[in-house]
Formats: C-alpha cells, sequence, structure tokens
C-alpha cells in the first residue's frame, strides 16, 4: 500500500467501517509491520517530516515520523531508560546533559530524574512534533517540559553543537534513522562537533538502529566514531515496536574507565534518581554491553 496515496486517515475512519492499519517498511520492501489504528490523533506534515499519532490496543499512543515508528506509551520506557541511564550513572556526577531530538520528552524525563542535574538542554528541529506530542502524547514527558531545569531549543541539532560555547557532562541523541533530518545526525562533522562539546569525562550515546535488519548503518557509525573517540562501543536493549530483535545504542568517550564503573557503584547511584525503574537495573547495565556474535562480527 503506497502511503502517499492515502489522503488523510481521519478521512478514511469517517468513511470506512473496517479496521484501518498504519504499515511500517522501514527494512525495504519484503519486511515490515502493521498496527492497527484505533483512532487518530494528529496527522500533519511539518517543513521537516509528516506526524502522525494514534492509538493502538496493545501499543498505547503511538508516535509516527515519515511512516516509521518512533515510540509508544507502552514500550518507550525500555529505550529511554536505557538510553539515558547508562550513560548518566556510569557518568556519576553528572550536571549538565544536551539532548538533540527528543521531540516526545521521553529522554528529557528520565534525564530529569536524577536529582544531582542542574540543567537538561533539548535542541528539537521540529516544533510542530514538538507540540503535538506535549499535547498527544503527555505521558512520555510526564511533565518535563515545565520543570525548571529543562531549556528547549527548537533548532538544528548540527547548527547547535557547532556553534554553542557550553559543555556537556552527557550527550544524548534521541534521533530518527538515517533519513530526512536525522541523515546529518550520523555525519562525522556532527560527531566532531559533539566531541568538543562534551567535559573531559564525557559521554555520548546515540540510536544506531537493530543491527539485523540496518547492519549498514551499524558498521558505518563504528568507522566513523573509531576516528574519533578512544572508546567506541555498542550496547544492546530490545524495543518491542523497532521489530527485528536487539536495537543498537551507540557509546562513545575519551574516557575509558566510564565503561568499567563497578556494579556496587551503579546500584549505589540509583538513590540519586526519584522513582522507579521498568526495565534498567545495575545488571542489565552490565550486560548489555556483551554483544552476541552476530553483532560483534559486523565490528570486526
Ligand atoms: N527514535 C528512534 C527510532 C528508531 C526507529 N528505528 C527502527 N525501528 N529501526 C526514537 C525516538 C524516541 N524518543
Amino acid at each position: 500500500m503506497d502511503q502517499k496515496s492515502i489522503p488523510s486517515f481521519k478521512d478514511m475512519f469517517a468513511k470506512e467501517k473496517e479496521d484501518i492499519f498504519f504499515t511500517e517498511m522501514l527494512y525495504g520492501s519484503n519486511w515490515g509491520q502493521i498496527l492497527k489504528m484505533s483512532k487518530v490523533l494528529f496527522e500533519k506534515e511539518s517543513k521537516f517530516q509528516k506526524i502522525l499519532i494514534f492509538d493502538n490496543p496493545i501499543f498505547g499512543r503511538v508516535l509516527v515520523l515519515d511512516n516509521i515508528l518512533q515510540t509508544t506509551e507502552n514500550d518507550e520506557f525500555i529505550y529511554h531508560e536505557m538510553l539515558t541511564h547508562v550513560p548518566m550513572l556510569a557518568h556519576g556526577k553528572v550536571k549538565k546533559v544536551l539532548i538533540i531530538g527528543g521531540a516526545d520528552g521521553g529522554i528529557l524525563r528520565e534525564v530529569l530524574r536524577h536529582k544531582g542535574v542542574e540543567k537538561a538542554t533539548m535542541v528539537e528541529i521540529d516544533g510542530i512534533a514538538l507540540d503535538a506530542c506535549k499535547k498527544y502524547m503527555p505521558k512520555l514527558s510526564n511533565g518535563a517540559f515545565s520543570d525548571p531545569r529543562a531549556e528547549v531549543i527548537v533548532a538544528d541539532g548540527i547548527e547547535y553543537v557547532k556553534n554553542t560555547e557550553e559543555k556537556f557532562d552527557i550527550i544524548i541523541v534521541d534521533s530518527t534513522d538515517p533519513i530526512g533530518p536525522g541523515l546529518v545526525l550520523f555525519t562525522q562533522e556532527f560527531y566532531s562537533y559533539c566531541k568538543n562539546t562534551l567535559k573531559p569525562y564525557g559521554i555520548i550515546v546515540t540510536q544506531n538502529g537493530v543491527p539485523f535488519a540496518q547492519t549498514k548503518e551499524l558498521i558505518d557509525t563504528y568507522n566513523t566514531r573509531t576516528k574519533l573517540f578512544k572508546d567506541n562501543r555498542f550496547y544492546i536493549a530490545p524495543v518491542f515496536g523497532y521489530i527485528g530483535g536487539f536495537m543498537a545504542l551507540g557509546w562513545a568517550t575519551d574516557c575509558v574507565k566510564q565503561f568499567e564503573t563497578p556494579i556496587d557503584k551503579l546500584q549505589e547511584r540509583l538513590s540519586n534518581i526519584s522513582g522507579e525503574m521498568k526495565y534498567y537495573t545495575p545488571e542489565v547495565h552490565k550486560a548489555c554491553f556483551a554483544l552476541p556474535m552476530y553483532i560483534q562480527n559486523k565490528l570486526k
């Protein structure tokens, strides 16, 4: 089904009595996933991308950008906890965090759970996506946008890291896949600006797709970042809405000891975080860096 030929999902609901489905074909035309849309809440084409928000009985509210599922209310905790707490707890003294992307506010919410954080700056390119998420997916940010420690800037992430004089302990790149507006966030140029924006013990983490299906993305990122950082590796988490098994999350830093933070330190630092974890544990933190052989083979 050609998504572009559909004028409006809302119109279809008005006319049709049959169920209506969202089809995602991220990995080419041979494999995809479909989700029933029990209700469409928002549909709009911004300057950067096509935004769609709908309800699904299994996933809850779902955010889709350019026909790719980005996050869902019911499985978002895995991705947002792992992308946030793994670098922040490994570091242990985080005061300033930079988030690139992350319109839904899930990363901002997790960052601000850390009591030691003084400022979280989020740079999101698409103001329309940001407003739509605030309005239709409020559970994701859960009040984070009104936290006084949050600074939200609507701007291009690469321009921001190129020009800012601020330095951060952690940079979290919560991007789309390397297509459309997200593409530039996978370049050597972008990573080198990020490196300059990190403090001495700083760590940058990124989303790097599903290795089984997006192998080139994994290898390209690995090769690019090996040129820039002393420690460059991936860790894994299974995110149900990102079909294809484990998702790879990228980790890069010049401070090699961050990777070795012992489990008792991680445990101790957990007390500086408010609320409960749904996925992260110090044991999961240690284990997630152990890569299955099919992934290791790609990184030789
Ligand atoms: N951004 C990552 C979406 C990746 C989709 N890729 C895939 N299915 N292989 C998520 C944004 C959540 N804040």
